[in-house]
């Protein structure tokens, strides 16, 4: 949920696609500048924070990182839940990751928050030469979907911060008729945190043995 005080805003935002589309690799372009050729998979999810400054807001995004496997779908609500924006993400280079990218839109039209802010993200655009899904494709399809679309590289950091500068411009302000105190903290930061907490700790004990370890940052 966005919640609004003194023109800082704080958004939860969810990153969904296929496992590889390059997800975590986005957040750790936007969040830390950095990129890893062998990002290590995420399990669970992972949780990130970064401000941004507009000219008329400050907006601090908490940013909720998923795992792309199948046998997570079900934790999924839990994080897009609420949230006040989605960058659904995919690899223009493979068109299952495209067809994942629209059932991900399809379940958010059916049971997110129908003023969600969403993004199209055709992540790795540096992979020319590997090209599946156009993207006029893409655009078609995000249009028909009223979501807004970029390709994104997190290698090259080709529209990464713009992508997540565009989220922040488009979510919803303040609107002191309705809400004259400016307060709307409905939220409870500290018990989502634990409930997540829970929910990684069954999920290492499922992953015990598991090759690569997560990169569970709750900061
Ligand atoms: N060439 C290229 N590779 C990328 C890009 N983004 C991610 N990757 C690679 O794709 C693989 C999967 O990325 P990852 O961020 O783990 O995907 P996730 O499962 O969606 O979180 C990793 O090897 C990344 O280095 C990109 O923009 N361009
Ligand atoms: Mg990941």
């Amino acid at each position: 949920m966005a919640t609004i005080g003194n023109n800082n805003i704080n958004a939860k935002l969810v990153l969904l696609g296929d496992m590889g589309a390059g997800k975590s690799s986005l957040v750790l372009r936007f969040v830390k500048g950095q990129f890893f050729e062998f990002q290590e998979s995420t399990i669970g999810a992972a949780f990130f924070s970064q401000t941004l400054a507009l000219n008329d807001a400050t907006v601090k995004f908490e940013i909720w990182d998923t795992a792309g496997q199948e046998r997570y779908h079900s934790l999924a609500p839990m994080y897009y839940r609420g949230a006040a924006a989605a960058i659904i993400v995919y690899d223009i280079t493979t068109t299952e990751s495209f067809e994942r990218a629209k059932k991900w839109v399809q379940e958010l039209q059916k049971q997110g928050n129908p003023n969600m802010v969403t993004a199209l993200a055709g992540n790795k655009a540096d992979l020319e030469d590997k090209r599946k899904v156009t993207a006029e494709e893409a655009r078609t399809y995000a249009e028909e979907n009223g979501l807004f679309f970029m390709e994104t590289s997190a290698k090259t950091a080709i529209n990464v911060n713009d992508i997540f500068y565009e989220i922040a411009r488009r979510l919803p302000r303040a609107q002191p008729a309705q809400n004259p105190t400016g307060m709307v903290l409905a939220d409870r930061p500290t018990e989502r945190l634990r409930l997540h907490h829970a929910v990684l700790r069954v999920l290492k004990l499922n992953h015990l043995g598991a090759t690569g370890s997560a990169r569970q940052q709750m900061s």
